[in-house]
């Protein structure tokens, strides 16, 4: 039975890669940091269902012997670093432990790696990011050179894939920059089987909750629900009267303060190329599968604004103008954007045979689904449609 240890397994990627493993036949060591509460929601039914073929250990990847303690102890064939302080905003707001879970992190594993007697058996994933581009881009004139895998452009076109310079814009994408570079390097002076997975954004039913677009779903679930409760329809909201708050004919009849509270967000301009989680994690343990480590960019090829997502969510209850319930707050703009991504996956695609299978819209009609409670799907749900 081939065994892997996952760093990060309470979070989004990290349940789904559990769960992708624990059903190939892995035994999995699942690491979870310390906390006051319970933190290992998301892999719960992976924990009653697979029973000691999934072991939860506690681990922090800032604590190089804690982390070296693991690696030995497990033997493990593979290892995933998926932990991460991974919000962009935050690591303007904390930029030192950023740097230490992020890029510190990275090097304590790969350094458990190098002095382990089991160096050339094991395979080392790094979960790199798109953000490592921040403002860069590149560009072809001519659709076919870019590969196959860009929809909805036509040239030139603006995108990224191995070949584009990285130019981090945030302290997360320094950090992430940094742990991407020590893997080439630890692949090139130690022989270590050490991949890096370039992602681009990807969401899921599982995201957290202070990401753009689970943001977005559990607000219009939350307002579905009390309209529902409160019997109201969306064509009796005003939002005239004030700039924080949408209103309804109950609110002014009863003079009560508030009904619904805006959704407050931030630029709503910058473009992503959104899939799904549970295609994502199929391509990080596809790179592990291969003969040669390498890095690979893994994108649907689509690009589309925080925008055209507040869209395709509303829309998907029904609702046509969304700008009645949004409210712009500085307090989400970062210091520093970045404007733009869309990914040329035709490596991934010709090398590891991955293609996404779930599409934005699906992704949205899933997220919303998956928020809103199941009695108040049948009324209210539309098809998603460009
Ligand atoms: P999450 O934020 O959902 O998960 C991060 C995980 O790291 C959580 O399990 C968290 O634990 C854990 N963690 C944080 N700090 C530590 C620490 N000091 N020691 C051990 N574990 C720690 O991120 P995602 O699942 O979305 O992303 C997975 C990885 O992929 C991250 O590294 C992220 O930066 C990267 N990435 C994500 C992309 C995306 O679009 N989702 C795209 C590109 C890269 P806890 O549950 O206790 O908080
Ligand atoms: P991102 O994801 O920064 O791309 O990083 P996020 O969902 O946080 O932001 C996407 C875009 O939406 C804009 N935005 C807002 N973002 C948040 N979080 N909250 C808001 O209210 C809001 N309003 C507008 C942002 O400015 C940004 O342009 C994610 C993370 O998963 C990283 O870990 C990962 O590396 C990258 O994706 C690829």
């Amino acid at each position: 039975m081939k065994k892997a240890v996952v760093f990060g397994a309470t979070g989004q990627d990290g349940s789904y890669l559990a769960e992708l493993l624990l059903d190939e036949g892995y035994e999995v060591v699942g690491v979870t940091r310390r906390s006051s509460v319970d933190t290992t929601e998301r892999i719960e039914n992976a924990i009653d269902k697979y029973g000691s073929q999934f072991i939860v250990v506690e681990g922090d990847v800032t604590d190089a012997f804690c982390v070296s303690d693991i690696i030995n102890k497990y033997e493990p064939d593979e290892v995933y670093n998926l932990a991460a302080q991974s919000h962009v905003g935050t690591s303007f707001k904390q930029p030192t432990l950023t740097w230490e879970v992020t890029a510190g992190g990275c090097l304590n594993i790969l350094e458990a790696i190098r002095v382990s007697p089991r160096k050339n058996e094991i395979k080392f994933y790094q979960a790199s990011s798109s953000e490592m581009f921040g403002k860069n881009y590149s560009v072809s004139n001519s659709h076919p050179s870019v590969g196959d895998s860009l929809v909805g452009t036509s040239p030139p076109i603006k995108y990224q894939n191995e070949e584009t310079p990285f130019i981090p814009q945030s302290p997360y994408a320094v950090a992430k920059l940094a742990a991407h570079h020590l893997v080439r390097i630890y692949r090139d002076s130690y022989g270590i089987f050490g991949s890096n997975g370039i992602l681009f954004n990807h969401e899921s039913e599982r995201r957290g909750e202070n990401f753009v677009t689970r943001k977005i779903t559990k607000y219009v679930a939350i307002l579905i629900d009390s309209m529902e409760s409160e019997k109201v329809s969306p064509s009796d909201v005003s939002s005239k009267d004030d700039e924080n708050l949408v209103w309804t004919p109950n609110a002014y009849q009863s003079h009560s303060e508030t009904i619904y509270p805006k959704l407050r967000l931030g630029n709503l301009e910058a473009r992503r190329d959104w899939g799904h989680a549970k295609d994502y994690v199929r391509a990080m343990w596809l790179m592990l599968q291969q003969e040669e480590p390498d890095d690979y960019v893994v994108a649907t090829g689509e690009t589309h604004s925080v925008k055209e997502f507040l869209e395709h969510a509303f829309r998907r209850v029904g609702i046509l103008d969304w700008s009645k319930y949004v409210y712009i707050d500085p307090e989400f703009f970062r210091p520093a954007e970045v404007d733009f991504l869309l990914g040329d996956a035709s490596k991934a695609r010709k090398k590891l045979g991955w293609v996404p299978e779930i599409t934005f819209n699906e992704l949205v009609e899933k997220m919303i689904d998956g928020d809103l409670d199941e009695e108040l799907l049948g009324p209210y749900l539309q098809a998603v449609q460009d």
